[in-house]
């Protein structure tokens, strides 16, 4: 793995994990943090022995958002030429591997926005959500709008992004955020046990389902469906096709060779 200084990144198994490591200042994501989980999502997705990616923070900590004391003296100019995509701000958001946020304690402003760009978000039933930014006089600038009302819906989107609060773990599997909640002290191995599975599943399979879930925010159902069926179509020129389909009638476990 290549040297990183705010993150600390491993491989267990088939699963490569991100751990934001800024425990300090609660994981606070400075613009150095987020250029780090950029390369680290390069280097996880080009490794092919890599099935899945887990992004998570510390047990108090996801993230609580940028770090304030890193972008309180910016201006206009400063923020507006920097263009963050530059430096892969949204390099979780793009990446062709399935990715699972794993929330514990606070996931706020650019934090709880790097969490929705992941696939899905498991969280501890400790896990605070929110858009604080209307507090410190700015708005959400990484998604937070856009991402957050997709999930949770106009309404809930509005209160949260309009007063600042945070909703807990159970409201937020409760309006579609979340998709499963376990006990603090167990999530990251609950965690770790989904991203196993779904890493021992065919690679191009797990993107192109990933791909065709993904479209249904930027397409009409009729154009979702469309991509659908064509990706359905190709699995079927896949060689872990036949082999799943196989391994199910053999009444054996599928060997699968991501082609
Ligand atoms: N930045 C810097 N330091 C932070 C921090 C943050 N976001 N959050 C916490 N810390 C630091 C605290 O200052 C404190 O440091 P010391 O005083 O010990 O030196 C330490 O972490 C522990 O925090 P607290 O003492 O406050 O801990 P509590 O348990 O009492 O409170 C809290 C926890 C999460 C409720 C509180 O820390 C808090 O409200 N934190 C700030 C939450 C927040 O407002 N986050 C920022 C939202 S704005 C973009 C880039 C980024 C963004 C958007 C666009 N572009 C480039 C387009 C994102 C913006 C945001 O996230």
């Amino acid at each position: 793995m290549a040297a990183y200084e705010h993150i600390i990144v491993e491989k267990k198994g088939a699963v490569g994990v991100i751990q934001i490591n800024r425990p300090k200042i609660l994981n606070a994501l400075s613009f150095g943090v987020f250029g780090e989980i950029a390369r680290a999502v390069d280097e996880l997705e080009s490794n092919p022995a890599v099935g899945c990616i887990v992004v998570t923070g510390n047990e108090k900590a996801f993230a609580a958002g940028a770090d304030i004391k890193e972008m309180q003296p910016k201006k206009f100019m400063d923020m507006y030429s920097q263009d963050f995509m530059d430096i892969g701000g949204d390099r979780v958001a793009t990446c062709k591997k399935p990715t699972i946020a794993a929330v514990s304690g606070y996931a706020l402003g650019g934090g709880c926005e790097l969490a929705m760009m992941c696939d899905m978000i498991i969280a501890s039933d400790t896990a605070k959500f929110g858009q604080p930014e209307i507090t410190l006089g700015t708005i959400p600038g990484l998604g937070g709008t856009q991402r957050l009302t997709r999930a949770v819906g106009k309404s809930k989107a509005m209160d949260l992004c309009l007063t600042g609060r945070m909703m807990d773990a159970a409201e937020a599997e409760r309006s579609g955020l979340v998709s499963r909640i376990f006990p603090a002290d167990k999530l990251m191995d609950e965690v770790m046990a989904i991203a196993e599975k779904i890493a021992s599943m065919s690679q191009p399979v797990t993107a192109m389902a990933k791909n065709a879930v993904n479209r249904v925010f930027e397409t009409t159902l009729a154009q979702g469906m469309d991509l659908e069926g064509d990706l359905f179509h190709a699995t079927f020129g896949l060689e872990d096709k036949i082999e799943g389909m196989a391994a199910f009638l053999e009444k054996r476990k599928p060997n699968f060779k991501n082609r």
